[in-house]
């Protein structure tokens, strides 16, 4: 089963320097003596992109530059049966919905992972990581996009990083694993479902703005952080998509921002939800408004939807309508 490994920077590959830790490490050549010897090495091809980034300096474009490396790899004579992304932890989730988005065509399983420290480290998670990846990756019951760390398969569109140190640094609240690694590991037959996308687009960068409701916040702050307008916002609110509605002026700068053509979507500041604007006057005020809520996607699911959305050509209404309606396995429907 040929596998590809395209290595797109992080810890996993990182080196000490003077001003902190950045890419440079031999990781091909470490792969490679990890692999030796192993079925896991037959066939098996690695490409790194350029530059080999820490992940919080990820952008949409750095996104498309992945799915093209990915495509590149699953055409012609060598083409893979299955794909190995290794990235940086800190984005990994917002890459990993990005590509679910983008690569729903693909019928054959990507693998994202990375690590914790570095694989030159004593102690690292990185070879554990690699390796579960690589085995994932030549499963077909795989097949989509996916994130593997810490024992864990979970589905790519439903991941969220909730710890910067534990080796179980990602989380699917709202979705079981797919996998357990194990001997033998355990796989669960949860199906993800999605209505898929034919020839996406490429991502461009679009600008989306994330704003955080907090008690206290005013309209006049408000409005100030949404100008000029966006192309579209996520207002994180509490609870089931709650916001502080008796604040004077603030639905109806919501309802402005709506009309001039800016999508607003709902989501939830907290890590388990779904998004249901009726369910208090608190977060009907924003339904009335012509708001969305995102449902029980991620912070990170909902925000590269909305940058994929964008990216091919939808805005205002129509975008938030497609903001409801599952891709790639990200939305439970309802
Ligand atoms: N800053 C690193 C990155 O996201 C964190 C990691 O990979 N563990 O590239």
């Amino acid at each position: 089963m040929p596998l590809h490994v395209t290595y797109t920077g992080g810890t996993i590959g990182m080196v000490d320097s003077p001003r902190g830790l950045v890419p440079g490490a031999d990781l091909e050549g470490w792969l490679t003596r990890l692999l030796e010897g192993t079925d896991l090495a037959d066939g098996l091809t690695f490409s790194s992109l350029d530059p080999l980034i820490d992940s919080s300096n990820a952008t949409p474009e750095s996104w498309q530059q992945v799915v093209d490396d990915v495509r590149a790899h699953t055409h012609g004579p060598h083409a893979a049966a299955g794909l190995v992304i290794l990235h940086g932890t800190d984005t990994m989730a917002y890459t990993s919905a990005a590509l679910s988005y983008a690569l729903t065509d693909l019928g054959r399983p990507v693998v994202i992972t990375g690590s914790q420290l570095p694989a030159l480290s004593p102690g690292s998670d990185a070879a554990a990581n690699a390796i579960g990846a690589l085995q994932a990756a030549g499963d077909p019951r795989a097949a989509g996009v996916s994130l593997f760390f810490g024992h864990h398969l979970l589905v790519g569109s439903r991941v969220t990083k909730t710890s910067a140190w534990s080796f179980e640094a990602f989380s699917s609240p709202a979705h079981p694993p797919l996998a357990r690694a194990g001997a033998p590991w355990q796989w669960s037959a949860t199906p993800r479902t999605g209505e898929g996308w034919q020839q996406p687009l490429p991502y461009r960068r679009h600008d989306v703005a994330v704003i955080d409701v907090a008690p206290g916040l005013t309209t006049a702050r408000l409005e100030a952080m949404l100008t000029p307008l966006p192309e579209a916002v996520i207002l994180r609110a509490f609870g089931v998509g709650n916001v502080p509605s008796s604040e004077p002026g603030l639905p109806e700068l919501i309802a402005s921002v709506t009309a001039a053509g800016t999508a607003v979507v709902v989501a939830s500041q907290c890590l388990e939800a779904r998004v249901s604007l009726g369910l208090y006057e608190t977060g009907d005020a924003m339904a009335r408004a012509g708001a969305v809520g995102s449902g029980d996607m991620t912070l990170e699911a909902v925000y590269a939807k909305v940058q994929f959305l964008l990216s091919q050509g939808l805005r205002g209404a129509e975008l938030a309508a497609w903001v409801g309606r599952p891709l790639a396995g990200e939305l439970t429907r309802g």
